[in-house]
């Protein structure tokens, strides 16, 4: 059971590709991504922000359960959870028979939502084909009650409402086909023929996805497992060849691809340049779930959308709609709601490019030529939201929901905008600033800590790291392939192993500093300092010694503990440097995720 679950990680860790473990710098560019000759052909997608993902087949059927067994995590795998032999998954399948889907129903519910593209499963890694494939016959026409084609539906639905269509489809993990990837529990993984598999199903189904069912933005593949580098390019050149405009997604394998696409559910650390999307789910599983309530709110979505926009991405939420044909009713509602936001707010969304300054603790910028717009989402105690390495000429500011102008001043390039009482919209409020000259890009700025806020979080990735110290994205899930990944300053095993960071405090007073990490018994009884150092003054060192939390497995849910370690006095507004690092040399000390500033009341 655990050697089984090993190699579905190593599956989904092979599509991660080079960009796994890496924490991404501010500003890398995305392979040969972004240039010039390709922009044309990736504007739609770089425009469009916000994509619907639909993960759509016969386990949406079974919702989490099979064969009288209920598996938790992400439904699209129970196949391969529970060894369901190929023929009796195949059997079962029969009884999915979604009767009440209804094409125009979901892309009414994704044009309100807002939603630009939608990328559906065409064959996921069951094998099981979403449209009348005369390739095989285990699709959704031939094997079961329901007999009708419901990419024909959407596609003639998406069409009428313009908006962009994508087939995901699993290229390489075929759990029915004898020399298909992933099933080695029916057939001899020694014995298979791969390229047997892509000559004979993979590639001519992709045909029939590209000849009848018009105009497609997107084939998004998935998993490429031991695809070659040539194998990745013919996928990749099939269909370009059928569809020149349709874009590849990155996971076709092998650093290949039109846009790139990060790890399921997470944001890259910083502001990435060229196409590429963030790939979330609605709650903990891509396929329906019976047993899943965790949808993220409207406030989730909204903020995400907003974050991913200030790196420069896409986001393409993922809903799975049940074994009727069902959205799910909190999809349904949240998707919406997040819509009429959009709809107040989508000169912020649309179109925009990613924010030329760093995160503040007030929120999260995206740009457009002279305007720059601030993603508003926690008020500054005294209502003056101050946006700093702004090195433009500022020269109005309003709400852009009403068009309320609100006070401006500029000294420097500190620009103080004046908000209003309460937030009209306490997810997130956006201030259109319009501005004359350039903005210099400014990422690596002190980060403002004060009293006007409750907390500041200093994440890891944000730090600058010295030494040997290694900030990664540690992967962990809580059922099955629920994956979270939290970045962490690792392997920080000397005094010289160390991460800074430099603060701006506006106000004088006491602050708490909180070190928020992971530790296993490796790390007993080793001991950090934290330096804090005023620009000018003397520098204080704060001594502690790591708790432990529970040992690493991405399997299981990764827990931080959250230690105070410091009660620093700040006699003035000014810049402090922050340490941390090992007492002496040793063991790894921890895993850091993030340093948080708090003001004491
Ligand atoms: C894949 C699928 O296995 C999964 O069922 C779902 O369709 C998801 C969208 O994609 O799983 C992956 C693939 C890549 C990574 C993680 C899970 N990755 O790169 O982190």
């Amino acid at each position: 059971m655990k050697m089984d679950i090993r190699k579905a990680v190593l599956l989904a860790a092979m599509a991660m590709g080079p960009v796994a473990a890496i924490a991404q710098q501010p500003g890398e560019l995305w392979g040969q991504q972004g240039d010039a000759g390709k922009s044309e052909k990736t504007k739609w997608f770089t425009e469009a922000k916000f994509g619907m993902f639909l993960h759509w087949g016969p386990y949406a059927h079974f919702g989490g359960e099979i064969r009288g067994k209920r598996y938790y995590g992400i439904t699209e795998w129970i196949m391969h959870r529970d060894k369901t032999p190929a023929d009796e998954y195949a059997r079962l399948s029969q009884g999915f028979n979604p009767s009440a889907f209804n094409a125009e129903e979901w892309v009414n519910i994704a044009k309100a939502s807002g939603i630009k593209y939608i990328v559906i499963t065409s064959k996921h890694h069951d094998g099981f084909a979403m449209f009348d494939s005369k390739v095989s016959d285990f699709d959704i026409v031939d094997a079961t009650p329901f007999k009708r084609d419901p990419l024909k539906e959407l596609a003639a639905a998406c069409k009428k409402a313009g908006i962009k269509l994508g087939f995901y489809y699993s290229q390489f993990q075929d759990w029915h086909e004898p020399n298909g990837g992933g099933n080695g529990w029916d057939f001899n993984k020694d014995k298979k023929d791969y390229s047997s598999y892509y000559r004979n199903k993979s590639l001519p189904q992709i045909t029939e996805l590209l000849s009848n069912y018009g105009d497609l933005g997107i084939i998004w593949f998935d998993t490429p497992g031991n695809m070659s580098k040539e194998e990745s390019a013919e996928f990749m050149a099939k269909v370009h060849r059928l569809q020149p405009g349709c874009l590849v997604s990155s996971r076709v394998g092998n650093g290949l691809g039109d846009f790139k696409d990060f790890g399921d559910g997470e944001v890259p650390t910083g502001v990435v340049k060229g196409a590429w999307e963030a790939i979330f789910t609605h709650n903990d599983s891509w396929g329906y779930s019976s047993f899943d309530q965790n949808f993220k709110s409207p406030k989730e979505i909204i903020r995400l959308l907003a974050e991913v926009a200030s790196k420069g991405g896409n986001l393409m939420m993922n809903i799975g709609p049940d074994g009727m044909g069902r959205i799910p009713g909190p999809s349904e509602q949240y998707f919406r709601e997040t819509g009429r936001w959009l709809q107040k707010n989508e000169e912020a969304i649309y179109g925009t490019g990613y924010s030329p300054i760093a995160p503040q603790p007030w929120g999260v910028m995206t740009a457009k030529p002279g305007k720059l717009y601030l993603h508003v989402f926690t008020r500054p105690h005294n209502g003056r939201l101050l946006l700093p390495a702004f090195t433009g000429k500022a020269t109005k500011a309003r709400l852009l929901d009403g068009g309320a102008p609100l006070k401006l001043q500029q000294s420097g390039t500190d620009v103080w905008v004046t908000l209003p009482a309460t937030l009209p919209d306490a997810r997130n409020t956006v201030i259109a600033l319009d501005y004359s000259g350039t903005l210099e890009e400014r990422h690596d700025i002190p980060f403002v800590a004060g009293t006007q806020y409750e907390s500041l979080a200093l994440p890891s990735e944000r730090a600058r790291a010295y030494g040997a110290t290694d900030v990664k994205r540690m992967t962990h899930s809580y059922y099955f392939g629920d994956w979270k990944h939290a970045t962490c300053a690792t392997n920080m095993r000397e005094p010289g192993d160390s991460i800074s960071y430099r603060l701006r405090f506006t106000e004088p007073g006491d602050y708490k500093i909180t070190l928020q990490y992971a530790a296993d018994t490796s790390h007993k009884k080793r001991e950090g300092i934290l330096e804090m150092k005023p620009q000018g003054g003397a520098q204080q060192d704060f001594r502690f010694q790591v708790l432990l939390t529970g040992k690493y497995d991405s399997h299981k849910p990764l827990l931080f503990i959250d230690q105070t370690i410091a009660v620093v006095s700040v006699k003035a507004p000014g810049e402090w440097a922050l340490r941390i690092r090992p007492d002496a040399a040793g063991k790894e000390l921890f895993r850091l995720r993030q340093v948080m500033v708090e003001p004491l009341q």
